[in-house]
């Protein structure tokens, strides 16, 4: 038989390609000038990531029966935003990143112009994809996942923690504020992807909210997990200090909890996210696995 994490592996490689060969026809290339933007596009989108908010996405949708056609666009429009904010954060006035996922970032490979434009045209696009009828015959469905990826991306959501990210003052971060700030930044759009998959599959509002309950302890054991990585480049086995963040004002939950404190609350949410499926059953176990993931990824 094969082991939860195998059976996890297989499916986020299954949703993955189908995400990729998805991507891949939402940017035909072009000739032009119109033909850079489609390749900065492509290049800040295809091949790369793992791909965990289309997994959360499709995964959700798939409890409810949704057909995959359908979840796997809508897996799409929140990868599209997802890339977006990376290429944007690596620009030289957030991030200033020269690479991103082992290769040049956008701005690096092309320019700084061409990446704005990139980022601001996958982000129109996913909404573009969403309110596309091929996404759900029902237009109240089609409406409220555009809706709810607003509120996930914007000023409440991703775009707000990151004005917060940058200009908050870390030395005073206390836990509580750290937890707000990646609630928003990077939890906002974790939240959306595992709702997202309950409002294409027209789950009820109970459902609805067990997923968005999983999805907070999960987005929240994502970020810990990240600083972990960032300390020690693995989150399970806390060895030497491999590089503390060049920016020493600001907080992290390894500053805060310290290392072991760090992954005690990452694993501690880890399972609180688990739980809160309970009322799925069996059919929420690739969700589940995907908690666990999030706690021994490695990037
Ligand atoms: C620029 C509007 C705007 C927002 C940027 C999310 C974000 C806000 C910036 C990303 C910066 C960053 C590295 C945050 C740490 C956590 C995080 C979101 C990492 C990247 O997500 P992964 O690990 O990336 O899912 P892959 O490459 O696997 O898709």
């Amino acid at each position: 038989m094969q082991t939860a994490a195998a059976s996890f592996d297989a499916l986020i490689k299954e949703t993955a390609a189908l995400v990729e060969a998805a991507l891949d026809g939402f940017l035909p290339r072009r000739e032009g000038p119109l033909g850079r933007v489609v390749d900065a596009m492509r290049h800040g989108a295809l091949d790369g990531g793992k791909r965990l908010r289309p997994f959360l996405l499709i995964a959700a949708a798939d409890m409810f029966d949704a057909p995959r056609a359908r979840s796997v666009r809508a897996a799409c429009a929140v990868e599209m935003i997802h890339c977006y904010s990376l290429i944007h954060d690596d620009l030289p006035a957030m991030d200033d990143s020269d690479l991103r996922r082992g290769r040049p970032s956008v701005h690096k490979a092309f320019d700084e112009a061409t990446a704005i434009l990139a980022g601001d045209a996958l982000l129109t696009q996913a909404f573009e994809i969403l309110a596309e009828p091929e996404t759900h015959p029902d237009a109240a469905v089609r409406c409220a996942l555009a809706l709810e990826l607003a509120r996930a991306a914007g000023k409440a959501g991703m775009v707000g923690g990151q004005m917060i990210d940058i200009y908050a003052e870390h030395k005073t971060f206390d836990l509580a504020g750290i937890e707000e700030l990646q609630r928003l930044k990077t939890g906002a759009l974790i939240r959306f992807s595992a709702i997202g998959g309950g409002i294409v599959g027209q789950a009820g509002a109970d459902a609805i909210a067990a997923l968005a309950a999983y999805a907070e302890d999960l987005g929240l054991a994502f970020q810990i997990v990240d600083d972990l990585l960032d300390a020690f480049g693995d989150a399970e086995a806390l060895g030497k200090p491999v590089g503390q963040d060049a920016d020493m004002d600001k907080a992290t939950f390894v500053k805060l909890l310290g290392a072991e404190g760090a992954r005690d609350k990452a694993r501690a949410l880890v399972e609180s996210a688990k739980a809160r499926l309970a009322r799925f059953g069996a059919r929420a176990e690739p969700l589940k696995g995907a908690a666990d993931f999030v706690f021994r990824r490695k990037h």
